[in-house]
């Protein structure tokens, strides 16, 4: 692997890892700190109490050989019989408040808005209540992967309908949550898109390359809107909430300085960050042009008489933008760019892109094999935004780091205290963050890597019946940022041992 490196990328890294000056950098009291979990990865409970079949449930039970550790992905750590625990836990590390998702079949068994699952309803209020109860705020996502089967049944997001099957659901969720939600997330990562109807390879497991993941993501952002509008128009005068979307926004870097790798990280950018935020952000609206030309040139190529990324009508675009009271970052890596040889299928989403990744060999590496740490990366994509997108609101929706189940997990608390460094720097630089969650709260579903990767603060012992959580190390570290307001380096407790947080110092929201 070529690790020649772009002097900027030096610069920057020796200006965000070096902290080179001896400032105390802190996070201001109204910044909030939380912790997040989905409603598939934890819950368990697939089919109690009325709750319909998700696309993950199916995709798991008739191919039970791709859960890869052939764990029990249908109790999960049996959130919905476990929530108080839950609850306490986000006591201890006194956080400002837990984003969870909503499972939709739970609520809605066949997807449809006609038949609601009281039941469904009443796990969720009892969790948001419990929430409510300690001074902690529910930030509930609407849709994290798990669609109804039956609407996949129907061709699920490739099919224009949905905008208006979501737009139905949402209302649902409003008119039973609203009153005491007051920070939504319409979707979970729209990019995964790509795995779920273009490769194949996360459920629905729909192969379709190059033309299904365009159609999803175009669907999915059109059902984000509508649930934006939908609040906007009926619910956010009375309640006064906010609502964003969750965007998977890495950062990348080119190998080196070559004009072609430069030209490629480019366009992975534009495929993968302007891809989402141009339509919602950018005052033009639409996708961005490279990424209509470059897709719409290849198609021309390969015989299609039309695009294969479905245009936004002048109505789609107006009501796509600016629908977010906040961008939801997702950031857990960075990439190395340069431009790929011809190694990809014909059309796919990869071929479009046409880019090789690599990494740094001295970023430390997690459990999962995607994943490796360079803080800086964050401080980069925050520029970037604010460069392209003129410095909107943002909120960190997710941030992690998998290890094995060990509880002194060292790698995770190096990785957290990198990344909020800097974040504290991005904030200086001028970035408008409201909020921090950590992914994950505790251990859980890893999608097709079942419970082999651990994202948890907490660790949940998946082989005992109750599902036992203990506070990791890296709960009492991030604990204590969130009462300090500042990263310590060097901070370690002598044992595990966690109490109740006591709230001074916690914002009234
Ligand atoms: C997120 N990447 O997915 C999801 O929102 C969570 O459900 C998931 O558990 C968590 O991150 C950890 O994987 C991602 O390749 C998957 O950079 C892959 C990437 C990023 C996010």
């Amino acid at each position: 692997m070529e690790l020649i490196f772009l002097f900027p990328l030096f610069i920057s890294l020796a200006v965000v890892s070096g902290w080179s000056d001896n400032k105390v950098r802190t996070f201001k009291k109204d910044f909030l700190f939380g912790a997040a979990s989905s409603a598939y990865q934890v819950e368990g409970a697939w089919d109690a109490d009325g709750k319909g079949e998700s696309i993950w449930d199916r995709y798991f039970h008739s191919n039970p050989e791709l859960v890869a550790d052939n764990s029990d992905v249908d109790t999960a750590a049996d959130s919905y019989h476990n929530y108080e625990r839950d609850v306490e836990m986000l006591r201890e590390l006194g956080v400002d408040y837990y984003r969870f998702s909503i499972a939709w079949t739970r609520i809605l068994p066949t997807g449809r808005s006609h038949n609601i699952n009281e039941k469904g309803v009443q796990y969720y209020n009892n969790l948001i209540d419990e929430l409510l109860k300690y001074n902690i705020q529910p930030m509930v996502t609407l849709y994290h992967f798990d669609l109804p089967q039956k609407l996949q049944d129907l061709g699920g997001w490739t099919n224009p309908l949905i905008v208006g099957w979501f737009e139905d659901y949402a209302r649902v969720v409003f008119e039973k949550f609203a009153d005491r939600v007051k920070y939504w997330v319409t979707v979970n990562q729209p990019s995964s898109c790509v795995m779920a109807y273009g490769e194949g390879v996360i459920a629905p497991g729909v192969v379709f390359n190059g033309v299904g993941e365009y159609l999803c993501i175009k669907n999915m952002l059109l059902a984000h809107a509508a649930a934006y509008r939908l609040y906007e128009k009926e619910y956010k005068k009375k309640y006064k909430g906010s609502v964003g979307i969750a965007l998977e926004l890495n950062w990348s870097d080119p190998i080196n300085n070559k004009t072609a790798n430069v030209e490629a990280t480019d366009r992975y950018k534009q495929f993968t960050l302007d891809l989402y935020l141009h339509p919602i952000w950018s005052k033009q609206g639409d996708f961005p042009s490279l990424v209509k030309e470059v897709i719409a040139k290849k198609s021309r190529e390969q015989g299609f008489k039309r695009s294969r990324l479905p245009v936004l009508s002048s109505e789609e675009k107006q009501m796509l933008k600016g629908s977010a009271d906040f961008i939801g970052i997702n950031h857990y890596t960075t990439n190395l760019v340069k431009p790929s040889k011809a190694q990809y299928i014909v059309p796919s989403f990869n071929d479009d892109v046409g880019v090789e990744l690599s990494y740094r060999k001295d970023w430390m590496q997690a459990k999962s094999p995607w994943l490796r740490s360079a803080p800086y990366g964050l401080y980069k994509l925050c520029l970037y935004i604010n460069k392209h997108y003129d410095y909107p609101k943002v909120f960190i929706t997710e941030h992690g780091w998998s290890t094995s189940q060990a509880l002194w997990d060292n790698s995770r608390v190096e990785n957290l205290r990198g990344y909020l460094k800097a974040l504290l720097f991005a904030i200086e630089d001028g970035t408008e963050v409201i909020g921090y969650t950590a992914w994950s709260l505790m251990d859980n579903v890893e999608w097709n890597a079942g419970v082999s990767e651990r994202f948890g603060l907490y660790e949940v012992d998946f082989d005992s019946k109750e599902k036992t959580r203990t506070a990791r190390l890296s709960a009492l570290v991030y604990k204590r940022i969130i009462e300090k307001r500042i990263v310590e380096s060097d901070w370690t407790p002598t044992n595990l041992d966690i109490n109740i947080s006591n709230k001074e110092g916690r914002v009234e929201l």
